[in-house]
């Protein structure tokens, strides 16, 4: 492909302002300037799309299908441009018609159709399969609302307001109105003949929305396909000509709740009706699209698993195992027993999480009210599955409820863990007795990262000096980074490596100054922990470390410390009560500790209200330590400890999730490791006093609790913090005070290690070159051959 240069471009701006924003250039505005652009490049994308799509057509090629709730993308625009090579070009365009590119790139707003790490994987992994030629759909939901925006009240709790990013026209998406299935919910069944025939009574129409996905150096495209929900007939005309204007609308209002919002990672959302609904209605809509492609090309069913490969991002479209049994069975008349078989074929299942509270559940007596064929069908591949192995424990549906983890594992052919620990966790705990009858079925995928978005696209500054040393070419092939190792051993290289960290941080510096009023010393060492708030990860055990560091300068302000800015950022799902007591209390422990004059260069707190991809991609390239702090056992993977450890930060962690392989990848000695090991963990819970003991044994942590319980971040209120420290004296079930102490001792020992500032540059530098096997196309190549059989295009 040609690059296009500077002047076309600026032409195809200039086309895309007067016939699609309808605006000349004197009277266009940041957004105007931002559509046109964004509408510029859309077309130049649709060309490479439409010859990928060809030739997936003509090769009869197998597809994968990555169903999934979630689909964190953040902003396409820079990503877009960047893997099209049209940056320089781009940035000539806009400024030669007045406009800052920076500005223009700023104001696209960031889609958050996800949560957080599940999410973003979803958007990393349609990045890595448009970059390898890997045929793929991305389906799910065009939420009208993407996660909350989150404030801080004058007190420093969260607030929750509605995210709107569609207010504005998302200028990515191709509307395929066209393209839409009526799904139904509720109704009866009735038997006919060996099948059965399930009347809805009521149905929404989903409607379909395409993203094209571009991959590096536009070699190929793949699509993200979202569904909207619209009311099947839109206006009650009967109603409206009766006078009953806002009845007149209902069923479209009613019908569009389906895609309304997405929901905020809430396990007390558990058991929702409508999130059943949201699940049914994307999963539903999919499999019928996938149905109809398949039928354009082959009429023999028995040739799906051959065509078609179905990934279910966690449990949240396992209503597809029964569905597309029903299809195969009901609709198209294929033996009960083929279809179940001919459905796993097709299936696999990513595990994402074994905190018992998370895994999805559904009452019996709801999924009969809304989906009265998929239970009986539940029951009948429940007891299938017993009829063909009566040695067995597991069961799909217990106490009432249907578990969606079982039905997920039963009707896939792969089940997979997302890092090497927590997929022999998964196959030690939630999934035992079923992985001991079926041993071949769970294995590992450890997650990656795109290098694109998240060194390429976030840290131009050191991806220009990877390209300076080692040429380019490593964005496709990040174990390249490897030959960078000669060079970290050069003061030569370390110094301008050094001096990418020390720009990248005086960028952000100037950000939090002039966003926040907090005026942060850029010399000082950046330690992030950002993610979303819960208990297992921690941020309670970050505060009371900072706590009792505070009052350790406090006592001796000359000693030789470490000047740290320590930066939080996360979201926590509004109901979650306690992560939200935490964030109460960092925005308290950072008003207090910001005001000591005393402690004023050596330690300050930051905490950026509504933490998103976009922020990310702003905090990482700055940060020096990378805060990983789970309690082991308990994050799956966890993937922006790849991102930190890729742009060259240190991490701080435990022995989980995927800082277990970044340790083997970087080197034990350039990575600060503490804290019980999963089994010790296990282990220390069987003593009921194991807060006690900690708290007793720690000087430390004793003052740091006492603190809080003090008053001296509540404005002298005893009583504001006394759940979080109850808890955490008399339950602590995260094991909080029992890793206390180790997580001070290697909090000290980085300490030391800063003092070194190049070995420090060393360490990190070595991180960055160790870093290539977390790119998400190592994950992508391995889904591949591992799960969907499936040979890239190109
Ligand atoms: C469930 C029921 C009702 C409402 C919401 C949900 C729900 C929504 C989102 C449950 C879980 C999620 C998201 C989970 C998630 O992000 N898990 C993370 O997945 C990453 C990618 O594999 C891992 O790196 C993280 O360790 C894991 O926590």
């Amino acid at each position: 492909m040609l690059p296009m240069t500077a002047n076309a471009l600026r032409d195809a701006i200039l086309k895309h302002l007067e016939y699609s924003q309808g605006k000349d250039l004197a009277n266009a505005s940041l957004y105007d300037m931002r559509m046109a652009l964004t509408l510029a490049i859309r077309d130049k994308v649709v060309e490479p799309w439409f010859r990928a799509n060809r030739a997936s057509y003509q090769a009869q090629s197998k597809r994968v299908y990555y169903l999934s709730m979630e689909f964190l993308i953040g902003r396409l625009l820079e990503d877009a441009v960047m893997n099209l090579g049209l940056t320089e070009a781009a940035h000539e365009a806009v400024a030669g018609l007045g406009h800052n590119f920076r500005d223009v790139l700023d104001d696209e707003p960031d889609a958050a159709l996800g949560n957080g790490g599940l999410g973003r994987l979803a958007a990393c992994f349609l990045d890595s399969m448009s970059t390898l030629g890997c045929p793929a759909y991305g389906y799910g939901i065009r939420y009208e609302h993407g996660l909350f925006r989150q404030s801080f009240g004058p007190d420093g709790r969260q607030l929750e307001s509605a995210e709107d990013w569609l207010r504005q026209r998302h200028g990515w998406e191709f509307a395929r109105p066209d393209t839409a299935f009526q799904i139904g919910f509720g109704g009866i069944v009735a038997e006919s003949g060996r099948a059965a025939v399930w009347t809805p009574d009521n149905a929404v129409l989903a409607k379909a929305y395409d993203t094209p996905v571009i991959g590096w150096q536009g070699k190929w495209a793949n699509t993200l396909r979202l569904w909207g929900a619209e009311a099947i007939d839109a206006f009650d005309l009967d109603a409206f000509n009766s006078g009953d204007f806002t009845g007149a609308a209902a069923p479209e209002a009613l019908a569009r709740t389906i895609s309304r919002v997405l929901y905020p990672d809430d396990t007390t959302d558990q058991g929702k009706e409508l999130r059943l609904k949201q699940e049914f209605f994307f999963t539903a809509a999919s499999l019928r699209d996938i149905l109809r492609r398949f039928a354009r090309e082959c009429s023999d069913l028995s040739q799906l698993p051959n065509r078609v490969a179905i990934q279910m991002n966690d449990t949240h479209p396992a209503i597809a195992g029964p569905e597309l049994v029903r299809l195969l069975h009901d609709e198209r008349g294929m033996e009960f027993e083929t279809a179940v078989d001919t459905a796993r074929a097709c299936l696999a299942y990513t595990n994402h999480t074994l905190l018992p509270e998370a895994l999805e559940r559904w009452p019996e007596a709801l999924m009969t009210r809304v989906l009265p064929r998929h239970m009986q069908l539940i029951e009948r591949i429940d007891a299938l599955h017993a009829q063909r192995h009566p040695t067995r424990q597991a069961t799909i549906l217990e106490g009432g409820e249907v578990k969606m983890g079982e039905l997920s594992f039963v009707m896939a052919h792969k089940v997979n863990g997302v890092s090497a620990l927590h997929t022999e966790l998964v196959k030690s705990t939630v999934f035992n007795d079923l992985h001991r009858l079926h041993p071949e079925r769970i294995i590992n995928q450890t997650n990656g990262i795109t290098p694109r978005r998240w060194l390429k696209g976030a840290n131009p500054r050191l991806s220009a000096l990877i390209t300076d040393t080692i040429g380019s070419g490593w964005e496709d092939d990040l174990e390249r980074l490897r030959d960078l190792e000669p060079a970290i051993a050069t003061p030569e290289f370390r110094d301008a490596f050094a001096q990418v960290k020390a720009r990248n941080k005086s960028d952000l510096a100037q950000w939090i100054g002039q966003d926040m009023g907090i005026k942060v010393n850029p010399d000082a060492m950046f330690d992030v922990q950002i993610k979303r708030f819960h208990e297992y990860k921690r941020q309670h055990l970050n505060i009371l470390e900072i706590i009792a560091l505070w009052q350790e300068i406090r006592e001796n302000p000359t000693a030789n410390w470490a000047p740290r800015v320590k930066i939080f950022g996360g979201k926590a799902a509004p109901g979650y009560v306690m992560a939200k007591e935490i964030i109460h209390l960092i925005n308290n422990v950072a008003r207090v500790i910001n005001a000591d004059k005393l402690t004023r260069d050596l330690l300050t707190v930051v905490y950026p209200p509504n933490y998103n991809v976009t922020m990310a991609e702003r905090l990482i390239p700055a940060a020096d330590l990378s805060e990983q702090i789970s309690t082991a056992g308990k994050e799956a993977s966890g993937t922006g400890n790849m991102k930190f450890s890729l742009n060259g930060a240190l991490t701080i962690g435990t022995l989980d999730g995927a800082n277990v392989e970044i340790r083997e990848l970087v080197g034990a000695e350039n990575f600060f490791l503490f804290g019980m090991t999963a089994d010790e963990v296990v282990a220390c819970r069987q003593d009921p006093a194991h807060m006690a003991k900690a708290i007793a044994r720690s000087q430390r942590l004793t003052r740091a609790i006492e603190l809080i319980e003090s008053g001296t971040f509540s404005h002298g209120d005893p009583s504001t913090y006394r759940d979080l420290t109850q808890n955490l004296r008399t339950h602590d079930y995260f094991t909080v005070c029992a890793d206390f102490d180790s997580f001070w001792d290697a909090q000290r020992q980085v300490d030391q290690a800063w003092f070194d500032r190049d070995n420090w540059t060393r360490m990190a530098a070595l991180n960055t070159a160790r870093s290539g096997w977390l790119s998400s196309d190592r994950t992508i190549k391995s889904y591949m051959q591992d799960i969907w059989s499936i040979a890239p295009m190109i």
